[in-house]
């Protein structure tokens, strides 16, 4: 078993990790920024190393500094969280290399998902449903061209290297098609050094869904339901839930079964989530997230399973001692992400917290490390804390959320708290009738 764990990454999430290691009697090792001595991962932790200044790109994504730490320590392996090197396929490489654990899938299924038509390609073989689209990279204009005429516009041009919605553009006709192609393929270079690009039909209002699953080293697969995250800002998600409001039993066992023998076939190992587009009752593949994911702890919430210590016990080559027949969504989970933003234009706030007064009670969850006097540094993004609810049914965790909502205090900074009052009380959201569109279109815009 791991002895010694380090962990490659900040905030709540770091916090998050050293619990389940905690509990699991596992040492930890907290790596940090010089803004980051203060934090509360690294209060906790059993040892803990300064690995560089503020910029992320001198301390939390420096491989070579990180390698140096594990070694220092004798930490025998590394969880990266999310975000940071979570998806360097080279960082889980150079980890194993140096005969360090892991905690994650194999490289080559990271880089896998990484290209987004490998990764597309690579599922729809293995019977995922995906968005009707080209096969593989576009070519030139004329295959762009015949594609919309087979299929009809609105188009959507995404680039391979792509993935969170950077680099995309939507056609509506063949000569924004012959346009954007052009502005999809520069963009793609720019950010990406790739400019490959594939185009698929472009679905106009559909839900974020997406399916949990878990895999061990034994060839063992098992999906935990699907998380409903249709409600985000530019890519930045806002609010999640599990189960979705729109989704049946037996879609869910349908959609499941099918990604768990695509991952069955695959071979993959550790957490995974695959993401779909959902629309008029139908399920399509977007891309498949190889981390454990922020919003991880609603399907925590409806399924009872600790997701970070599995995923530890997989990495140490443990056998899932769970079955699917095991796993029942057991009522209600919401998650709020509460930034450090103002709630009208979500300008980041960063600064001093005065006053931190977290809810509780029953069903209540705060996934958070900061704390009354803490400084909310600049440099990283302004996650501040999760408040995570759990009840028997949607509309008492809604009540139990309002009420979450209404003890909560964080002042000092601005946050986005009074933006999710008012999600929670309206009407739309109530029903559970909204789209990947609705934040922007319809709620924000009547703000
Ligand atoms: C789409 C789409 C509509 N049709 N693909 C955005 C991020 C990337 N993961 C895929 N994305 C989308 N792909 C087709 N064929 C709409 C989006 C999209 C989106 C998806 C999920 C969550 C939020 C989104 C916001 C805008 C666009």
């Amino acid at each position: 078993m791991i002895k010694k764990l380090l962990i490659a990454n900040r905030g709540e999430i770091a916090l998050r990790i050293h619990r389940a290691c905690r509990e699991m009697g596992i040492q930890t090792v907290a790596v940090h920024s010089k803004a980051d001595a203060e934090a509360m991962h690294v209060r906790l932790a059993d040892e803990r190393v300064c690995i560089g200044p503020a910029a992320a790109s001198k301390s939390y994504l420096d491989i070579k500094s990180i390698l140096a730490a594990a070694e220092i320590t004798g930490a025998d392996a590394i969880h990266p969280g999310y975000g940071f090197l979570a998806e360097n396929a080279t960082f889980a490489k150079m980890v194993e290399e140096h005969n360090i654990t892991f905690v994650g899938p194999h490289p080559d299924h990271i880089s896998l998902m990484g290209d987004k038509i490998t990764g597309k390609k690579t599922v729809q073989a293995l019977g995922i449903p995906v968005v009707p689209g080209s096969d593989g990279a576009i070519k030139d204009v004329k295959e762009a061209l015949a594609f919309a005429k087979k299929n009809g516009y609105p188009v959507l041009i995404k680039a391979t290297a792509g993935g969170g919605g950077k680099g995309m553009q939507v056609a509506n006709n063949d000569t924004e098609l012959k346009e954007r192609l052009g502005i999809a393929k520069a963009e793609a270079k720019a950010n990406f050094g790739n400019d490959d690009v594939f185009i698929e039909k472009y679905l106009t209002h559909p839900r974020h869904i997406e399916i949990q699953i878990l895999a061990d080293t034994h060839g063992n697969v098992l999906h935990l339901g699907e998380r409903d995250c249709s409600i985000q800002r530019r890519h930045q998600k806002l609010w999640e839930e599990a189960p979705s409001p729109v989704i049946t039993e037996k879609q869910r066992h349908d959609i499941g079964e099918k990604v768990v023998n695509a991952m069955k076939k695959l071979g993959y190992r550790g957490l995974g989530t695959i993401e779909f587009l959902y629309e008029d009752g139908q399920f399509y593949f977007i891309e498949m997230n190889t981390r454990v994911q922020v919003e991880h702890p609603v399907t925590e919430m409806v399924t009872g399973i600790d997701l970070v210590r599995e995923q530890i016990r997989i990495a140490a080559g443990k056998v899932l001692t769970l079955q699917q027949k095991d796993i029942k969504i057991r009522g209600h989970a919401i998650e709020c992400r509460i930034n450090a933003e103002s709630p009208e234009t979500f300008m980041p706030c960063p600064g001093r917290i005065d006053f931190n007064h977290v809810p509780g009670g029953l069903g209540v969850r705060v996934d958070s490390a900061v704390y009354t006097g803490y400084t909310i540094p600049p440099h990283y993004d302004s996650l501040v804390s999760k408040l995570i609810v759990h009840a028997d049914d949607r509309p008492k965790c809604l009540a139990r959320l309002r009420r979450a909502l209404s003890e909560y205090v964080i002042s000092g900074i601005e946050t986005t708290l009074p933006l999710h009052r008012k999600l929670a009380e309206n009407a739309d959201m109530q029903k559970g009738d909204y789209n990947i569109h609705w934040l922007e279109k319809v709620f924000l815009k009547g703000q």
